[in-house]
């Protein structure tokens, strides 16, 4: 008997296509939703059944909650799985879902509220015994106060907001003369982004890492830590590698790390996958940020280190199952890393939307690549730019990087421009071989690498045109016996869509 027979997964691209990869393991039959620029995307095609939801902008269409739930009732879906973003971190949603007799595949609506909110986090956390960096545990109430506070903690002083988080309506403060302008400002750029205009303060962590640690707890009161992953490859909080484990932390600290964040879990009765931000500062001290009560994009390196598929254990713990593991069965095996392919120019760091003319992913030995688009796809403006996340898995840290180098190479997207030449900088980047990097690893220029086009790539278009003309061939044929879709017009210049052979459009847009 499946867990379920039909869910829904409200999101579109590389997470919805890899959250119905494993409905279809499981025996479960996924079905999508939809904007109208969206209606032949690889995530529609990769569903039995999908509804359109509404027009291309989010809040009208992947945003519209009870369009949503509509949709799942319609198709007979008992589930619904939200994926990252979007919805997934909305109460309200999780309520409504909820209260629709629907299955929410995610974290209690009361665990997203305690968490969203930082300054609650951090007041819930830290009866709890976690610790969490130096600062308030309440709104400041006025720029004297936070003068104050600032002496008391010592400079230099972060002020975020407490609706914030990743970094969002955040100002680091040098000295007494910046606190009060710096509170006023975070104040009015908070209540305008998130309608509410507390902040709080912190000391500033020096030379930070960015450590996160991956929770899973059940409906039974267990509780478990899945080791960590290091994301310190950031440019401007946006993260563009991951890899689990951190060359920063050794056993003693991923246990020591691992049960605060099961402690934080518990503090605000956790049930589904979480991941606790860590702060680690250069002295190894280590500091609770906030929890994303969501699974998070960098999923796959966990995955792939410890052997599962998180995903399956979040249905499975959905559908009221106890955790399949216990603390002492989660032996971390080997290295991952994730890059995050996307659409944008790597020098400009601009988004680059636009129509895929031809996609050719990495494959081989200890390569995954989960992807949201294929030849036949089109890049919106209007989503987020991520296209394609590539994996790779070593025995070893070293070999995982020279995995790596070779899956770049053998990457074509043509169309639209990617981040592919920032990652291969990043990847012979000294600091970042030698595994000895922190947060500011790309606050300064990138040494430049001289990067001959590689024999690889150009073997690899080659390979793509070939596979290209046969398709064209093969296509008529094909598309007659109903196998395949056509799309991009009749003749000369179609594209060959996998379908599952059985997508259906329920509601056109
Ligand atoms: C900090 C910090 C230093 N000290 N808080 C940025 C994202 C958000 N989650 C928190 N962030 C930071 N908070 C204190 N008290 C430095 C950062 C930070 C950072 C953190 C993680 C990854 C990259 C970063 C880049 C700049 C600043």
């Amino acid at each position: 008997m499946p867990l379920f027979d039909r869910v829904l997964v409200a999101n579109r691209g590389e997470i919805a296509v890899r959250v119905m990869r494993t409905l279809r393991d499981l025996g479960i039959s996924p079905v999508a939703i939809y904007s109208e620029p969206d209606r032949h995307a690889l995530h529609v095609r990769s569903a039995d059944l999908a509804v359109c939801v509404g027009p291309e902008a989010s809040r009208e269409s992947y945003l519209k909650m009870d369009a949503v739930i509509a949709a799942a009732r319609q198709t007979g879906a008992t589930a619904i799985h939200p994926g990252y973003g979007f919805l997934s971190e909305n109460a309200v949603f999780a309520r409504k879902v909820r209260e629709a007799g629907l299955v929410w595949i995610g974290p209690p609506p009361e665990a997203i509220t305690t968490m969203g909110d930082k300054l609650l986090a951090r007041r819930t956390v830290l009866a709890a015994g976690v610790p969490v960096v130096p600062g308030t545990v309440d709104p400041v109430r006025d720029p004297e106060e936070a003068v104050r506070i600032a002496r008391e903690i010592g400079f230099p002083v972060m002020i975020k907001a407490s609706a914030g988080g990743g970094g969002k309506g955040m100002r680091r403060v040098e000295d007494e003369s910046g606190v009060r302008a710096a509170v006023e400002t975070a104040r009015r750029e908070a209540a305008g982004a998130f309608g509410d205009d507390a902040v709080y303060l912190e000391k500033y962590v020096q030379g930070p890492h960015h450590v996160e640690i991956q929770v899973f707890a059940d409906a039974h009161g267990h509780c478990v830590f899945i080791g960590e992953r290091e994301c310190s490859v950031q440019r401007r909080h946006q993260k563009v590698l991951e890899e689990s484990p951190s060359p920063f932390v050794d056993p003693e600290m991923r246990r020591r790390m691992g049960e605060v964040a099961v402690a934080a879990a518990r503090a605000c009765g956790y049930v589904g996958a979480g991941t606790c931000e860590f702060l680690v500062g250069a002295n190894r001290e280590f500091y609770f940020l906030e929890m994303n009560t969501r699974l998070q994009v960098e999923h796959p390196v966990t995955e792939l280190v410890y052997g599962l598929d998180l995903v399956e254990v979040q249905i499975r713990v959905a559908a009221g199952e106890p955790l399949p593991f216990t603390q002492a069965e989660l032996v971390p095996r080997g290295h991952a890393l994730e890059c995050r392919l996307y659409a944008e120019d790597p020098e400009t760091f601009l988004p680059s939307p636009g129509t895929l003319s031809q996609v050719s992913w990495p494959s081989g030995p200890g390569v995954r690549v989960d992807a949201g688009v294929d030849g036949a796809s089109v890049v919106p403006v209007a989503y987020d730019p991520l296209v394609a996340k590539l994996c790779t898995w070593g025995s070893d840290r070293a070999q995982a990087i020279r995995r790596m180098r070779r899956a770049l190479a053998e990457t074509v997207v043509l169309g639209i421009t990617t981040n592919t030449a920032l990652h291969d900088r990043v990847l012979r980047h000294p600091d970042f071989v030698a595994g000895n990097y922190d947060t500011g690893l790309l606050s300064t220029p990138l040494p430049p690498v001289e990067a001959p086009r590689s024999g690889a790539t150009d073997a690899a278009l080659m390979a793509v045109a070939i596979e290209r003309l046969v398709a064209d061939e093969a296509r008529a044929q094909l598309a007659a016996t109903g196998q395949i879709g056509a799309g991009g017009g009749a003749g000369a210049g179609a594209t060959l869509w996998r379908t599952h052979g059985r997508a259906r459009v329920l509601r056109g847009g």
